[in-house]
């Protein structure tokens, strides 16, 4: 599983406030803890601060690489220009991972070239100008055109991380499973790998860490290779520990033994 650590994200309010104040200690801190949390990636939306998105963007990347010289970092971000302006701001040995595109067009035309040039790894929602998807399949089919699309310009689909987006249970309580459908489907086309953020799929129900972390263990089992999540969360560390251990993938479930040494377990 590759975790990409949710934290810096300026729709929380405590971080909206310390990009305003340039609190380099706040950012930096949350990029560290995360990273020592296992986090693969740590995500970066500045989106909230619009009118001074470019310029959050360019400062908040520049503190988290003087803490982590090699961090990889995911470009969070709906502004074209914010993202280019991230990709220039990023001088490290790391990687980079752009999120996202759609289906949409103008957004895949814009986007793709900046990829292709930095070489990062790509977020696609499968979702295009038509809307949200209902279905397992329409999530599938709106991957593979995207898929297609995005092979046929010469990105290596390797690089290529489907979200196929979580919806409220709590208001529509079919989307969970036809999220998990999704992922095998789309797992189909070779080369292809599944992304997604839990926490919509809680909303509006009490004790969302619950809900959130069980979900994620239903969504490993199907096949999800990357998550953008809280690494500090105990449910979360919890449930990708206890899905190593059931899955096998964690040898002689050390990980999982460690993880309850260490006090990280619920
Ligand atoms: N897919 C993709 N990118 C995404 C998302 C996604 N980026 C943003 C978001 N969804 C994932 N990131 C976050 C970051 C912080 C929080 C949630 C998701 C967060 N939530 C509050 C908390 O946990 O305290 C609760 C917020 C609330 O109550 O609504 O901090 O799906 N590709």
């Amino acid at each position: 599983m590759l975790i990409i650590g949710e934290r810096i994200n300026s729709t929380k309010e405590k971080v909206k406030g310390a990009i305003g104040s340039r609190d380099a200690g706040f950012i930096s801190g949350a990029a560290r803890s995360q990273a020592d949390a296992g986090a693969d990636y740590i995500d970066v939306n500045c989106a909230v601060t619009l009118g001074s998105e470019l310029q959050d963007m360019d400062w908040v990347l520049s503190v988290i690489q003087n803490e982590i010289p090699d961090a990889n970092i995911c470009i969070d971000s709906p502004s074209y220009l914010a993202i280019e302006a991230a990709l220039k701001a990023y001088h490290s040995k790391g990687s980079l991972m752009i999120n996202s595109i759609s289906g949409d067009e103008a957004r895949i035309r814009s986007i793709l070239p900046l990829a292709i040039k930095y070489n990062t790894k790509l977020i696609a929602l499968t979702m295009d100008e038509k809307g949200m998807p209902q279905t397992g399949n329409d999530r599938f089919e709106a991957a593979r055109k995207i898929y297609e699309r995005v092979k046929k310009e010469g990105f290596d689909v390797g690089n290529l991380y489907f979200d196929p987006l979580i919806r409220p249970i709590a208001t529509e309580p079919d989307q969970a499973v036809e999220f998990l459908r999704s992922l095998p489907l789309i797992k189909g086309l070779a080369g292809a790998k599944t992304v997604c953020g839990l926490s919509n799929v809680s909303y509006g129900l009490p004790n969302r860490r619950l809900i959130n972390a069980s979900f994620l263990t239903m969504a490993i089992h199907a096949g999800l290779d990357a998550a953008i999540l809280d690494p500090l969360d105990k449910y979360i560390v919890s449930s990708l520990r206890t899905s190593g251990a059931l899955l096998g993938t964690d040898e002689y479930c050390g990980k999982y033994i460690g993880a309850y040494r260490e006090g990280k377990l619920i």
